[in-house]
């Protein structure tokens, strides 16, 4: 299938995770594509915030993805994953593993959690640990505790899915690639999983697969070049 497909390009920058997650799903459904990376700041044509992405991403952030198959533009990595899932993922590989109203409740409600809770509260205790101009620890501890509470969340879903994936045991769907590159830099937020096993051995398993493999390759291979 891949051969008839012109690659899609994948706008990324090097260590942000939202972009690494699109990479994941594009391995995952073998999709074609390229990487174009960007930097953080407003240089107007490397810039994220500068005129030449602004045409892609009013918004500023990546990833976005242009897919010349179809002409279309998307930002925002949970409309990317879904644009890609209705158009590329025609065996359900990555969906909701029912097809109840309870089935896609429970994949999106997951998908939300991360894209709404877990994913902004662990950027805001990056901002606080690394980038903010002054120290306000009112702000790190914050963000911190709340982060951990989504770890609570998540692990307690773990332990009722059976630890391998978030939804089901075994079957790794868009919802795990949405959560393994936030979960990954856990120490880089200056967080601990040692009071979180099967987050733990979620994220050994997440880091085994060769498609996340594949994805930071990828990633990386496009910063060398
Ligand atoms: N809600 C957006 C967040 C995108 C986002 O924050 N991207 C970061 C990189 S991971 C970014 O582009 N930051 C640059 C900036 O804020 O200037 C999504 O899920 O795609």
């Amino acid at each position: 299938m891949s051969t008839k497909i012109k690659p899609l390009v994948l706008h990324a920058h090097t260590t942000g995770p939202n972009p690494i997650k699109i990479a994941m799903a594009l391995e995952y459904l073998h999709i074609p594509y390229t990487v174009k990376l960007w930097e953080f700041g407003d240089d107007p044509e490397k810039g994220v915030k500068g005129s030449a992405f602004l045409k892609i991403n009013e918004n500023g952030r990546v990833p976005a993805v242009e897919d010349p198959n179809t002409n279309v533009i998307s930002w925002e990595s949970g409309a990317i994953m879904n644009y890609l899932r209705r158009n590329y993922d025609e065996r359900n590989l990555l969906g909701p593993q029912g097809k109840t109203e309870q089935d896609i409740v429970d994949f999106e409600k997951w998908e939300y959690f991360l894209l709404t809770s877990l994913g902004p509260m662990t950027g805001q205790t990056n901002w606080y640990r690394h980038y903010n101009p002054e120290k306000n620890d009112d702000a790190l501890n914050r963000y911190s505790a709340q982060t951990y509470r989504c770890y609570d969340i998540m692990e307690g879903q773990l332990k009722r899915s059976g630890g391998s994936s978030i939804l089901s045991n075994d079957h790794i769907t868009a919802v795990d690639l949405h959560f393994e590159p936030w979960v990954r830099q856990h120490q880089y937020a200056g967080l601990s999983l040692d009071k979180y096993p099967h987050i733990e051995k979620w994220l050994s398993g997440m880091k085994s697969k060769k498609e996340v493999q594949a994805a930071y390759e990828k990633i990386k291979d496009a910063e060398a070049s």
